[in-house]
């Protein structure tokens, strides 16, 4: 069995920092559990557009409020502490933060750590590769 917890995992290099947000990464692609899961902090009053051409992933909020938009049809969804949005389909969309948000990420296939979003809001495949 894995254990780790959050307070120490954020003082190392499982913490990654981008411009609109910070991920915690207490679960990587080394571990072999097929998907990855991360404790993300959005930053209150940030945009940020996003496109997992190559990621499933699903996003938990734990506290915290903003909303999502769907960029296709344009709906929009509130996002509240219990509500769970989840990219089957490889949504694009944004994701605003009205006040800080607390999520749990679930990524597949699992990120191995490093990644940080490129100029289109995605995670290239080769980014796993090249750090391997
Ligand atoms: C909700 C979301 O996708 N935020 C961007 C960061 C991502 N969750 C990550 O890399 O952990």
């Amino acid at each position: 069995m894995i254990v780790r917890h959050l307070s120490e995992a954020e003082k190392g290099e499982r913490k990654v920092e981008a411009e609109n947000w910070n991920s915690v990464r207490l679960l990587l692609k080394e571990d072999n559990m097929g998907f990855s899961f991360h404790i993300t902090t959005i930053y209150a009053g940030t945009e940020t557009p996003i496109w997992y051409q190559n990621h499933l992933e699903s996003v938990y909020c734990i506290s915290g409020e903003g909303e999502v938009e769907t960029c296709d049809d344009g709906k929009v969804y509130p996002i509240t502490p219990g509500m769970i949005y989840i990219l089957d389909k490889h949504d694009k969309h944004i994701l605003r933060a009205k006040t800080e948000m607390k999520m749990a990420c679930v990524f597949n296939p699992p990120l191995n750590g490093k990644e940080v979003h490129d100029e289109n809001g995605v995670y290239p495949l080769e980014a796993a590769s090249v750090a391997e």
